[in-house]
Formats: C-alpha cells, sequence, structure tokens
C-alpha cells in the first residue's frame, strides 16, 4: 500500500496549521521571470544570486524559482487586501548535494497584508505556529536578520522539543532549533504589486519542511528523501489525505 512522502506529510501539516489561522492555501508556476523572482522582491540589481552561477536559468529572463516568494508576489498583484496566504512547493538553486543542501527542495512560505498589522500580529502567529507544531510548551526566540524583501527582518529558533531546551544532540547543545526566516514586508515590495504601504502592512515568512522533517525524527541526511528506499519511507507511513 502507498502513502504520502513524509516531507508531503510535513507540508500539509503546516499548511493545516495556519489554514486554522485563517491562511488560504495557494500554488504557482515552478518556471519565473526575474521581476517575480527577484526584482519586485526588492533585491538590487547586482545580488549575486541573479547570476546563471547561482540559479538555473532556462533563458535570458527565465529560470526555475529559487523560492517560493514569486507566488506571494503572485497573489498580490491579483487579489486585493486583506491577504492571508501560505504557498507550499518546490525551489531551485545550484546547490551541490551534502546532508544539508539539495539543488532542489521545498519550502513553505506564508503572508499576510491587511489594515493594521503590526509586529505583535507577526510575533503571535508564528509562535502559534511553534507550539502547534513542535508541542505546547515551546518557548521562541526572535533574532535580528536579514533579506531585502523584509524591514525589520528576524529568525525564528524554537526551544528544542527532543531535549526541552537543556541541549543535546539534535540542538547541536544549543537548546534551540533554527525554525524560519521572516519579517514585516518591505514598503517597497508591496508598493511594486500596487499595494498602498500608507495604508496596508503585512508580515512574511519562510521555513524548509524537509529541515523540520530531519530535525524532528533525526534523519541525517536531506538526500534520504529523493532516494525512494522504501525502508527509510515505510517508517513515515500514513498520513492519509
Ligand atoms: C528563509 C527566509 C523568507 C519571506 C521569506 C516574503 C515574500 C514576500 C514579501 C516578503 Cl512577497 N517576504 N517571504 C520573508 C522572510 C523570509 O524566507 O530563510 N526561508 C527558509
Amino acid at each position: 500500500t502507498g502513502g504520502l512522502h513524509l516531507v508531503t506529510q510535513v507540508v500539509d501539516e503546516v499548511c493545516g496549521i495556519f489554514g486554522d489561522m485563517g491562511f488560504a492555501r495557494a500554488v504557482g508556476p515552478e518556471a519565473e521571470d526575474e521581476r517575480h523572482n527577484f526584482y519586485a522582491l526588492n533585491f538590487p540589481r547586482d545580488h549575486p544570486a541573479i547570476d546563471a552561477q547561482d540559479s538555473f536559468y532556462l533563458g535570458p529572463d527565465a529560470l526555475l524559482r529559487t523560492h517560493t516568494s514569486p507566488v506571494q508576489i503572485r497573489t498580490l498583484e491579483h487579489y486585493p487586501p486583506p491577504v492571508r496566504v501560505v504557498i507550499p512547493g518546490q525551489c531551485y538553486r545550484r546547490d551541490t548535494f551534502d546532508p544539508s543542501h539539495s539543488p532542489v527542495f521545498e519550502q513553505v512560505e506564508g503572508l499576510a497584508v491587511d489594515e493594521g498589522i503590526t509586529f505583535v500580529d507577526f510575533k503571535a502567529t508564528l509562535a502559534t505556529f511553534a507550539r502547534r507544531f513542535f508541542g505546547p510548551k515551546t518557548r521562541v526566540r526572535f533574532s535580528p536578520s536579514y533579506f531585502p524583501f523584509t524591514e525589520p527582518s528576524a529568525d525564528m529558533a524554537a526551544s528544542c522539543s527532543v531535549c526541552d531546551g537543556r541541549g543535546c544532540p539534535t540542538c547541536k547543545q544549543t537548546g534551540w532549533i533554527e525554525t524560519l526566516g521572516s519579517g514585516m514586508v518591505h514598503p517597497a515590495v508591496l508598493e511594486n504589486c500596487g499595494v498602498d504601504p500608507e495604508r496596508y502592512t503585512g508580515f512574511a515568512w519562510g521555513m524548509g519542511p524537509q529541515r523540520l522533517a530531519m530535525v524532528r525524527h533525526g534523519i541525517p541526511d536531506i538526500r534520504l528523501f529523493f532516494e525512494s528506499d522504501v525502508r527509510f519511507l515505510a517508517q513515515f507511513a500514513g498520513g492519509g489525505r
């Protein structure tokens, strides 16, 4: 009997948690143009990712998306706020395979844009996600980060659910699990999508479900997800849709 792949199960679980908080699931194309993948997201013209060295180009202005953010751009272009979406999908970067990297990987991004959205809404929404995903005792820690498309930007870590933050091999003795990157949507991004940044604010985040599955189950190598080895897959059988 077949079953859903572990990564599919985690993607569904993540989307379900945000679904309970009012987020709709959206999808979009894997082949993108530079405007949707980079420029609308406030990447500077000389950013290193905008280069055949780092991204898979299909033509002069066509590439495999390097994140699912272009779907958020497409959502903002087509639907007036209020917008609340989660976007799962495959992404592509010119990385060589190693235990924690793959040139094709899954991402789940989210976006909320409305009148009056504040940093408090942002922190509470993501903290609620962490407690549902890792367990009700989970504490969260936000630290300053940088992305071209958010300002301010923050990385969110969750207290390690294996050792309750005391330190163990899963959290490399730190007590914390890096969970996602996030921030308040940069006003230039809203403007690029025809949304008035004087009227609307929002927050966005991105996370790697393969990483989350590896942390949760102690899986040592991302390549195990691609090898179709039934001895590996059968350990996570089930999760019917
Ligand atoms: C990471 C970081 C992130 C976003 C993705 C986003 C999209 C739009 C506007 C603003 Cl359209 N932000 N997405 C924001 C912050 C972080 O992903 O480390 N992901 C694994």
